[in-house]
């Protein structure tokens, strides 16, 4: 008959480096999970602020961890339980840091709550060409910090020979004005259809991580010059810090190369105006990076401070997540050095109307979806199938034409087809093609990647035909 080992507090907080093993608790259980910190999604460093003692005031930060196969994973360490007698003091009461983040539109499905991640309804994120600023998706890492506007400052880090810059609001709005439209798309979106193959780490993403805006701002390139910066001939890359922080004071980060950031071509913008209004606080108030092209990650938010460095970034974010892998790489085996970080991003479309399961009546129906490819390459056709993918029509492409080489925003599109005669029902897929004739795969479980990133498969949904 087994006995439960029962520890002291005192015993699991000297339990805190991997030689002494790496113990926490959770409620009266105790776990070694030495073994786990390297492979912990979140990155080592947060989970070993929870080294040596209590999950919970960290838990309550990032309620990604109330899922049963966290607590699974979680159960695989046990290697006993706290003394009874030794009370758990009650834990400091954390104010909650997410107390102050902004309303939010009611139409918007949540993924998580702290921190705030939503994606419009497919039916709404195709009404307009242009998202409305309320149902634009919402990607956060971390509480949305209240910045003042009068008081902010943007931190430019000069190169050798030049001048560090620390420009107001006032300042940036003093740089020539540029506004374009640029559609933004999180690595993550469609990830649940991964998740259907096999489970992967990571939000639930439907197909709504994507949205399209008309930013306005400065360019990067114009504000780097004035801080001496300029193409070099080594490898640079440009660092960009937001100012949301979580308790250790990290702040989230990213980097794009330096060639991209000084060409006047790529269009990179310090924006401080989304659809002509100034940013909403969710998407980076007052000031964010939009990099036309490139995955959502490295739009850094709430900028506080620009530098350019012979590396990227060493942000978690940079350096170990947002990477693609093969589908037989699992978290005991990955290697996140080994793989570049995600920039621009493959061919992606994807149906809106019908939503899967629905029925349809018989006679006419309409097909919409959108279509976006990466790094300013065009979409030049979308392939629309009601059977499965045996035959194709042709979509019409709408919304504003995309030009060669800096086609940043999506394309919606429709098609109008009758409903086959007795058929009950369908199988409507859809595809699309770039201007590089890069194509979508037909299927995901040949691009499953352990974080669920890229996921860009030919796009299927089943619908009933009315008798
Ligand atoms: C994500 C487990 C401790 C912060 C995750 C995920 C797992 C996990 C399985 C991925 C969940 C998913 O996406 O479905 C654990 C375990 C811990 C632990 C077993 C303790 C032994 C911590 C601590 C912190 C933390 C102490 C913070 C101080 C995070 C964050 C993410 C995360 C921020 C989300 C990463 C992202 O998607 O951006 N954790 N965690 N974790 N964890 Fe932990
Ligand atoms: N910038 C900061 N400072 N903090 C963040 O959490 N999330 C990134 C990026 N910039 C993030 C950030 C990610 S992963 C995405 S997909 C986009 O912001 C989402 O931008 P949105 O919320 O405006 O749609
Ligand atoms: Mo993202």
């Amino acid at each position: 008959q087994e006995s439960t080992r029962i520890y002291t507090k005192e015993e699991v907080s000297s339990h805190t480096s991997p030689e002494t093993g790496i113990w926490v608790t959770l409620g009266s259980e105790v776990f070694d999970v030495t073994e786990f910190v390297d492979l912990h999604p979140g990155g080592p460093s947060k989970l070993m602020l929870a080294a040596g003692g209590p999950l919970e005031p960290f838990w309550a930060l990032y309620a990604v961890h109330n899922q049963s196969h966290v607590r699974e994973l979680l159960a695989q360490y046990k290697i006993g339980e706290l003394n009874p007698e030794d009370k758990v003091a009650p834990t400091v009461e954390t104010s909650d840091p997410y107390a102050d983040d902004p309303v939010r539109h009611p139409a918007l499905k949540v993924n998580s709550q702290r921190p705030f991640n939503a994606e419009p309804p497919p039916e709404l994120l195709t009404e307009n060409y242009i998202t409305p600023n309320p149902i634009f998706f919402t990607r956060n890492h971390l509480p949305v910090p209240n910045l003042d506007p009068d008081t902010y400052r943007l931190h430019i880090v000069g190169a050798p020979g030049g001048q560090s810059l620390s420009l107001s609001l006032d300042d940036l709005h003093n740089f020539p004005k540029y506004e374009i439209t640029v559609t933004l798309q999180c690595a993550g979106n469609r990830r649940s259809e991964m998740t259907q193959v096999k489970e992967v780490k990571g939000l639930e993403w439907r197909t709504g991580a994507i949205s399209t805006a008309r930013w306005a701002g400065a360019r990067l390139c114009d504000v780097l010059a004035q801080a001496g910066h300029q193409l070099c001939e080594t490898e640079a890359h440009v660092c960009f810090e937001g100012l949301d922080s979580d308790p250790t004071g990290t702040a989230y980060g990213a980097s794009i190369p330096l060639a991209r950031a000084m060409d006047p071509e790529a269009e990179v913008l310090l924006a401080y105006e989304m659809n002509g209004q100034p940013l909403p606080r969710d998407h980076g108030f007052p000031v964010r990076v939009v990099v036309p092209g490139v995955v959502g990650a490295r739009h850094v938010k709430w900028l506080g401070r620009v530098s350019v460095q012979p590396e990227e970034s060493y942000s978690h974010w940079q350096r170990r997540d947002y990477k693609g892998f093969s589908p037989s790489v699992d978290w005991d085996t990955v290697d996140f050095d080994s793989a570049p970080s995600i920039q621009e991003l493959p061919i992606q479309s994807a149906i809106t109307e019908p939503r899967d399961g629905e029925t349809v009546e018989s006679g006419e129906m309409t097909i919409k979806g959108y279509a976006w490819s990466g790094g300013g390459r065009a979409v030049i056709r979308v392939d629309v199938s009601l059977d499965g993918g045996l035959t194709w029509q042709v979509a019409k492409l709408d919304g504003e034409e995309q030009r060669p080489r800096k086609a940043w925003a999506w394309r919606l599109w429709q098609l109008q087809a009758p409903v086959p005669a007795g058929q009950k029902e369908l199988n409507i897929v859809c595809k699309a093609v770039d201007d590089g004739y890069n194509v979508q795969p037909d299927t995901v479980a040949p691009i499953w990647n352990l974080r669920g990133v890229l996921s860009n498969a030919w796009h299927r949904v089943h619908v009933f035909v009315a008798p």
